[in-house]
């Protein structure tokens, strides 16, 4: 096929994937015990194959979109508007998919399927697809709310001693000032930040303030997920860079909060702000701005995981990423081999063509809970 040609879809399906977490995940938003993700899997005319995830949890305390309408929404509109479309190129897809309100993880898992199966088919890697150059990314560990500060004391020298770059502690009113001191006196001058998940309010201000003598990367989200306002009035009592999480959805959102002071720091993740094109205009944002710009997580599969590594080799991408192997998280990963950290806390970046990673086949279908077999319109 030649770039030009449309990219002819002969099956699309779309399976939910029940991924047992190893330990519950504890955040300012509630305990997060089991991960549910759907799996987009396309085939074209030749045998290529596209893969992609909507990471959305599995209920709706962290954003309004779950598992089961991100399921809804890929089945009934997402999947049948590409398919009677004609997509040529990758980004036609997030054009296709724009007059979707919301739902950016539906949208992301479909996109982020036509561009792994546009790397395939065109022998390029996912990286070399969207302009990346680095071989390998930095990343650190995303540590959740504890039972105790020698809990938590004990995983950061853990992931420490792993290589990892940086520690993101979750936190929440009553669980803020004491861990990050102690975290802080336990380990001197390592990159330390936090991520309150919405859990504050403006009328807490002074205890974030307080935590602006531990010399933190950034505060994560501190205020309500929808309240850019309050976090640009919360930003100018702050020393701490504020970065915004929930609150950024789509590239618009990005800019709006960067023109209303509402944060200094962004963390993206690809499938909050509807996908790989979405992801290369808050990038492309975030450099012109000269603003701190990290790649978050969302408890991906490895299969969920492979936009966001090719991503990070993007020059603009400063921090390290929230990137914890699926080895830490599930029991098993839907791709065979996974992706590692290396000692000294870095993922390579996959060169092979198409997603990068292998997937298991007799994985996926053995934790597969729901399937649905979408059939392209002839056309
Ligand atoms: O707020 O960054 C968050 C995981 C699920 C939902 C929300 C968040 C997270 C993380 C990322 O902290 C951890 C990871 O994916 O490694
Ligand atoms: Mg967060």
């Amino acid at each position: 096929m030649t770039d030009d040609d449309p990219i002819r879809i002969e099956a699309a399906e779309v399976i939910e994937v029940a991924l047992p977490l190893l330990e519950p995940f504890v955040t300012g938003f509630g305990v997060t015990s089991t991960r549910r993700v759907v799996l987009v899997r396309l085939l074209d005319d030749a045998g290529h194959v596209g893969w992609g995830e909507a990471a959305a949890l599995d209920h709706p305390f962290y954003l309004p979109d779950t598992t089961s309408t991100a399921f809804a929404v890929i089945v009934e509109y997402a999947l049948p508007m590409v398919l009677r479309a004609e997509i040529r190129q990758p980004p036609d897809v997030a054009r296709v998919l724009a007059p979707i309100r919301g739902n950016g993880f539906a949208r992301a898992a479909v996109e982020s399927a036509f561009w792994t199966l546009a790397a395939e088919a065109s022998g390029r890697s996912l990286r070399e697809l969207v302009g990346g150059s680095a071989t390998r990314i930095p990343v650190g560990e995303s540590i959740g709310i504890k039972p105790s500060i020698d809990a938590t004391t004990e995983e950061v020298a853990h992931r420490l001693a792993e290589g990892y770059r940086r520690i993101k502690l979750k936190i929440a009113p009553g669980w803020d000032v004491e861990v990050v001191s102690a975290i802080r006196a336990a380990f001197g001058d390592v990159m330390l930040q936090v991520d309150a998940n919405g859990s504050y309010t403006l009328d807490q201000a002074d205890d974030l303030a307080a935590l602006d003598e531990f010399d933190l990367a950034c505060i994560e989200q501190p205020l309500a997920f929808d309240d850019l306002w309050q976090h640009a009035e919360l930003q100018r009592r702050l020393r701490t860079p504020v970065c915004l999480d929930e609150s950024l959805r789509s590239p618009r959102d990005v800019r709006l909060a960067l023109d209303l002071g509402a944060c200094r720091s962004v963390n993206l993740k690809p499938g909050r702000v509807g996908g790989i094109a979405a992801s290369l205009q808050i990038h492309d944002l975030c450099v012109e701005r000269g603003v701190p710009l990290w790649c978050g997580g969302m408890l991906e599969s490895g299969i969920g995981r492979a936009p966001n590594i090719a991503l990070c080799s993007l020059p603009g991408f400063t921090e390290p990423a929230d990137m914890s192997p699926a080895s830490v998280l599930f029991a098993e990963d839907m791709v065979e081999p996974t992706y590692h950290v290396d000692a000294e806390g870095f993922i390579r970046v996959p060169e092979q063509a198409g997603l990068g990673f292998c997937v298991a086949p007799d994985r996926v279908a053995a934790h597969a809970v729901r399937r649905e077999q979408i059939v392209p319109a002839a056309r």
